[in-house]
């Protein structure tokens, strides 16, 4: 696999910024993020969100963060640390999601923000509150960089069954209406088999990322990772489109060097980079 241009900085790496919910099982969330953004070799600032209570085989609760507290750790490192790009993982309320879109828009920063808007587990279990939608698509779309919803999230936000390519298109338009510079539609839930097409759009062009899909259970995180590898991508200075093909090559790797953890699903996993 082709890896980022990685030469080792001289003294401080490039800076991102996560703004997630904890996984105490290690695979998703935060956690996720911090594997992948060691492994390509930028410094991760963390806003934490939520505390989720989960092993691999579900999520039994979680403890929400005070949305000033959250707000709080984004304004205390951002202006401190600088940072290059940065990400959204699960954001549990509407309270946080109005009070990030806040924190952002008076920070007036000119970087990349990655929103990837993680409403469920894979075990379907509620990660964000059904009121927090319109908080989602009015306050922090429109200050989105990239957008990266999968279809169970695609069908709560714009209501569109994606079966094929055709919807898949319609999708990507109905969430570009609503105010992100490029839409991600990830395919990971289409029927395929062979492949796991997402489809990048920026209110003009499509381009599609094909993907070889990888079959396997233990692809815990895998939205998170692919998220958190393109801003990675794009904190290094890549194009979007092609910190979108990296992240994309990223956590395919990721998928397959999975591995059984627990009685549940286990984690992708981007260990891989550290074995010989
Ligand atoms: O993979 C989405 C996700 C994000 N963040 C947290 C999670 C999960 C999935 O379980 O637990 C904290």
């Amino acid at each position: 696999m082709e890896f980022l241009p990685l030469s080792a900085p001289a003294t401080t790496p490039a800076r991102v910024l996560t703004i997630a919910g904890s996984d105490s099982g290690g695979g998703a969330g935060i956690q996720a993020d911090m594997r992948t953004f060691a492994l390509l070799g930028v410094h991760a600032c963390v806003a934490v969100t939520a505390v989720t209570v989960q092993n691999t085989l579900g999520v039994s609760g979680f403890h929400e963060i005070p949305a000033d507290t959250v707000a709080g750790q984004i304004t205390a490192v951002v202006p401190d640390i600088g940072i290059t790009a940065a990400k959204t993982g699960m954001l549990a309320s509407a309270q946080i999601i109005t009070q990030v879109a806040t924190t952002w828009r008076d920070l007036d920063l000119a970087i990349p923000l990655v929103v990837d808007p993680v409403s469920a587990s894979m075990h379907g279990d509620a990660l964000l509150a059904p009121s927090a939608l319109d908080a989602l698509r009015d306050s922090l779309f429109p200050l989105a960089t990239l957008v990266t919803p999968n279809l169970h999230e695609v069908r709560l936000l714009v209501d569109i069954d994606v079966v094929d390519a055709e919807s898949q298109r319609a999708a990507a338009r109905a969430l570009h209406a609503l105010g992100p510079r490029w839409v991600l539609v990830k395919g990971g839930h289409l029927p395929s088999a062979q492949f796991s097409p997402d489809l990048l759009y920026d209110g003009n062009d499509f381009r599609e990322f094909p993907g070889l899909r990888v079959s396997t259970t233990d692809d815990h995180g895998a939205g998170d990772t692919l998220a958190a590898a393109t801003t990675a991508a794009l904190a290094h200075g890549l194009p979007l489109p092609e910190a979108v093909a990296f992240g994309k090559r990223w956590v395919t790797e990721c998928l397959r060097a999975a591995y059984p953890l627990g009685h549940g699903h286990g984690p992708v996993s981007p260990l891989f980079r550290l074995w010989a």
